[in-house]
């Protein structure tokens, strides 16, 4: 394999493309496993969702007292569990080539049915939810990341301050995001339900970094109708590790 042409091709390939449809493409083309020995095939496999729940990464008391242990137990074992099984009821009802990420299925949310996108998207989210998430989390970003957030936001104070805000007024259900938006530039917002930032039918779209569940059921058993406290415990639990890992994907 000739590297430089590669990255070249790469450069010019990505150039032309969506962010929420590169992952997915350069799956669905066989790219991805081409380059699977190469560091840029393992940082974009970063950004590929199977259509099966991830053990978790540690204990469901690992995240107290920010996040409890029970909320934790239930939200993995009974609502995160129930939107993989149904999901995997929707893609066998939907003829789903489950060979390809679920990124390519959210992407084209529009062509499936609610059921698809209600359970795709929960199960999407939650598998990025916990992955974003570590008993050793906190701090603040660091490295390229942390110089994104920056520019885009002026500093980190005011990032939080923007992704709070976003997720304390999304009315109901839903989730707030960090992404890398198409102009490959951090942006901040929030979707209702189960939708997300990789949904064509999504007003907010990127590819998610970062993502908080403010469905009542991620914390109302500790802080019932406190979500504003949960929002801000939940600075106490992000690995930025993980965030920037998926950032560097997400700007390959
Ligand atoms: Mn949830």
């Amino acid at each position: 394999m000739n590297i430089p042409e590669n990255k070249l091709s790469r450069r010019s390939f990505l150039s032309h493309s969506s962010k929420a449809g590169i992952a997915l493409s350069l799956a669905g083309t066989g790219i991805l496993s081409a380059c699977s020995n190469s560091a840029n095939g393992d940082q974009k496999a970063l950004l590929a969702t199977s259509f099966t729940q991830t053990p978790l990464g540690y204990d469901f008391s690992a995240l107290a007292p920010h996040i409890d242990a029970m909320t934790m137990e239930i939200h993995y074992t009974k609502h995160a569990a129930g939107y993989a099984k149904n999901l995997n009821d929707a893609i066998g009802d939907e003829n789903v080539d489950t060979n390809k990420p679920l990124e390519e299925v959210l992407a084209n949310i529009s062509n499936y049915t609610t059921k698809m996108r209600n359970n795709g998207g929960g199960h999407y989210n939650h598998e990025l939810f916990w992955k974003v998430m570590s008993p050793n989390g906190g701090g603040s970003p660091a490295g390229e990341l942390s110089g994104a957030i920056d520019e885009a936001f002026g500093s980190y104070d005011a990032f939080v301050t923007e992704f709070e805000t976003a997720a304390k007024s999304r009315f109901g259900s839903g989730w707030a995001w960090l992404v890398v938006g198409e102009d490959k530039k951090l942006a901040v917002g929030s979707t209702p339900n189960q939708d997300n930032p990789l949904m064509d039918i999504s007003d907010f779209k990127g590819t998610p970094l970062l993502g908080l569940d403010v469905w009542e059921h991620a914390y109302y058993l500790n802080y019932q109708n406190r979500r504003p406290d949960y929002v801000s415990a939940f600075w106490n639990v992000v690995d930025w590790n993980s965030v920037g890992d998926r950032y560097a994907a997400a700007m390959m």
